[in-house]
């Protein structure tokens, strides 16, 4: 069974590689003989990551899944939340990083709760879709750590590791994250696909 992996985001793709345990074939954009933009509008993360998977499963005719997330903050009212790729306009993650922490400044560790949102979305040409989500609660740590991961993992802080998604490895993070949880319960359904197939023939 092939599916496409509809995300443009490099790091994404590495981490869902490696959560998914069923023999799958992954299919990426890049390697789409056309290039397709899903535009991203949508008001809640469920609802871009249903338009993401439901648009590129149309264009491509293919089982597709898509995903999207957030950091959702509590001090700032559950900001950057859907707009956490695109918080403080066109700068590098280093500097979304040090902006956030520079709007937390003196806010107090108990005040610093976030937590990471998925929302992943499993579409057919033929108009199947479900989705699925994943939450991992945490806190915005005092200054960015570590080096692994990418995006916002360095200032996210989770208290049962002692440490930010920054500082530990991809195993570790996936043993908890947002994006595992939410993958890991797609998969089952994907499971039950590829019976149904099966019997087909
Ligand atoms: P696609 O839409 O192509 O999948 P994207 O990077 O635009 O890729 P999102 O719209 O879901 O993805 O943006 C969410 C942003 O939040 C993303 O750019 C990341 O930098 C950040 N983010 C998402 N998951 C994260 C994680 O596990 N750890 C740290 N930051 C994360």
């Amino acid at each position: 069974m092939k599916m496409l992996i509809a995300t443009k985001n490099p790091d994404k793709i590495r981490e869902i590689k490696e959560i998914i345990d069923s023999n799958i074939e992954f299919v990426l954009l890049s390697s789409l003989p056309f290039e397709i933009d899903v535009i991203e509008d949508g008001k809640t993360i469920e609802e871009n990551a249903i338009k993401k998977a439901v648009e590129y499963a149309a264009f491509s005719s293919m089982l597709t899944l898509s995903e999207d997330s957030g950091l959702e903050i509590d001090y700032l009212n559950g900001a950057p939340g859907v707009y956490s790729s695109r918080f403080g306009g066109d700068i590098s993650y280093d500097e979304k990083n040090r902006l956030i922490i520079k709007l937390l400044e003196g806010v107090p560790f108990e005040k610093r709760k976030a937590r990471f949102k998925t929302v992943a979305a499993l579409a057919s040409p033929s108009g199947f879709l479900k989705t699925s989500e994943g939450i991992v609660e945490g806190f915005i740590s005092f200054e960015p750590k570590g080096n692994n991961g990418f995006g916002y993992d360095p200032i996210f802080f989770y208290p049962e590791f002692n440490k930010t998604f920054g500082e530990v490895g991809l195993e570790e993070k996936n043993k908890v994250s947002h994006r595992a949880s939410a993958i890991r319960k797609i998969e089952k359904i994907l499971f039950l696909l590829k019976q149904e197939a099966k019997e087909d023939y």
